[in-house]
């Protein structure tokens, strides 16, 4: 799959500015804004760039941070709990699938301003998910690492266990599809997109939240929606 480097970086800055016009925001982001602006500018959006428009619908963009995505096996993929537990668990597809199922249909926001309304979700609530492993009493902080390094973001275990929050591995009525995340990424619709690690292949337990990814550049590790992010 090939990049169009020059393609990159003018779609992000639109969205970016009709965000701060249409939110009010923007007189005071002006102000720390601009290194932000420059580190969102080297993000790239291989599948937006190589696939027609057409293939990527419903308004959503793809964001990858390597240069390419994580292959999903359904027989050999496992997904890691360990850090603050009491039993370390690496669960298969079919151990996921067989963990109650939840469903939601929530909107999803990107902290650059696009948005993708009413996306219908299926997954696993995380205390479904945790109770395996026994959480020790003071693991307060979630973090998921993805099989795409070194992407990476944490979420407290407050935060993981609000309504509405999941690990999701159907979108619209269909299994995760590889450019979103396969076979799992989170879903926390109360928080920018950055938030919603893709290809989650590890989750661990523990007490001091790391900075994620885009945290490490500049963005707020509370995103909740409506904050600058
Ligand atoms: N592994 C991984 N997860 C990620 C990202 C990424 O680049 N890599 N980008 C994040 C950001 S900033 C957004 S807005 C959403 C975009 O989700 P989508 O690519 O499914 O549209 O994924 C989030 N999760
Ligand atoms: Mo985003």
């Amino acid at each position: 799959m090939t990049l169009e480097p020059q393609h990159i970086d003018e779609p992000r800055a639109y969205g970016r500015r009709t965000f701060l016009a249409v939110t009010g925001v923007g007189l005071s982001s002006l102000v720390w804004g601009q290194p932000l602006w420059r580190s969102l500018a080297g993000l790239r959006q291989p599948i937006v760039n190589a696939l027609p428009p057409a293939l990527v619908p419903n308004g959503w963009r793809i964001y990858t941070v390597a240069s390419s995505m994580p292959h999903f096996d359904p027989l050999t993929w496992r997904l890691r709990i360990d850090g603050l537990v009491g039993r370390p668990l690496a669960l298969s597809y079919a151990d996921l699938l067989r963990l109650p199922r939840a469903e939601q249909v929530t909107t999803f926001h990107c902290v650059t301003g696009w948005s993708v309304k009413n996306v219908h979700w299926a997954g696993v609530r995380f205390r479904d998910l945790l109770a395996g492993a026994s959480p020790a009493g003071d693991a307060s902080v979630l973090t998921f690492t993805s099989a795409e390094r070194p992407y990476v973001d944490t979420l407290t275990l407050q935060q993981a266990q609000l309504p509405e929050v999941m690990l999701a591995y159907e979108m619209d009525g269909k299994p995760l599809r590889r450019e979103h995340g396969a076979p799992v990424r989170v879903v926390i619709p109360e928080m920018y997109g950055y938030k919603n690690v893709k290809w989650v292949e590890q989750i661990t337990l523990g007490r001091v939240a790391e900075l994620g990814y885009w945290e490490q550049r500049g963005y707020s590790t509370d995103a909740w929606v409506g904050s600058n992010g």
